[in-house]
């Protein structure tokens, strides 16, 4: 990985500016979880990609979840990350809704330190999968909706690749 990218990937702000259609959709459940989610929006940034964040919920905003995730894939997005604690149906919620491939992302703060969002997210029924990383995995999130977006898009598999590079000698996102 060039200095250059370690450098973006390491900066607690991010540097790049979020331009263009966002490519990938970060839904949050609660405006309390911004700062962990945000985690996710910094990766994409200093890769370029474009996204937007939203606060919504499928238990609060059903029917703004709804018009999100119905309308994703006409608005140019290629994957959609959700991060929620406790009871999280805001993954599940997307997921039925889309053919696009929908990350879930589990968060702790509840008194059952996230598990109970983990099942939640992870235990979907067959027919209807969300690809669901750690507890509080919003780094992994970003990195797996970029290598989707890299599947068709050269440039950023090259930084993926540059990433992967880097790992091997140490870095740690
Ligand atoms: P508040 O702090 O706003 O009361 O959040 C949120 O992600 C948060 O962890 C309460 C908790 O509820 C979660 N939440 C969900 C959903 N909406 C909110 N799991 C959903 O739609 O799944």
């Amino acid at each position: 990985m060039s200095d250059d990218l370690k450098d973006v990937l390491r900066a607690p702000e991010p540097r790049l500016q979020n331009r263009g259609t966002p490519l990938v959709g970060i839904l949050v459940g609660s405006a309390s979880e911004l700062p962990i989610m945000q985690q996710a929006t910094a990766i994409l940034e200093r890769l370029g990609i474009p996204h937007e964040i939203r606060v919504m919920s499928a238990h609060r905003n059903p029917d703004l979840v709804d018009e999100f995730a119905r309308t994703a894939e006409e608005r140019g997005m290629v994957c959609v990350i959700c991060g929620a604690g406790m009871a999280n149906h805001l993954a599940g919620a997307v997921a039925a809704r889309t053919a696009l491939p929908v990350i879930g992302v589990p968060l702790s703060g509840s008194k059952l330190g996230g598990m109970d969002a983990l099942y939640s997210t992870v235990q979907m029924p067959r027919g209807v999968p969300v690809a669901t990383v750690a507890i509080d995995g919003a780094v992994n999130a970003a990195i797996l909706a970029a290598q989707i977006i890299a599947v068709r898009d050269p440039g950023v598999r090259a930084k993926i690749y540059e990433f992967k590079e880097s790992l091997a000698e140490g870095f740690r996102p």
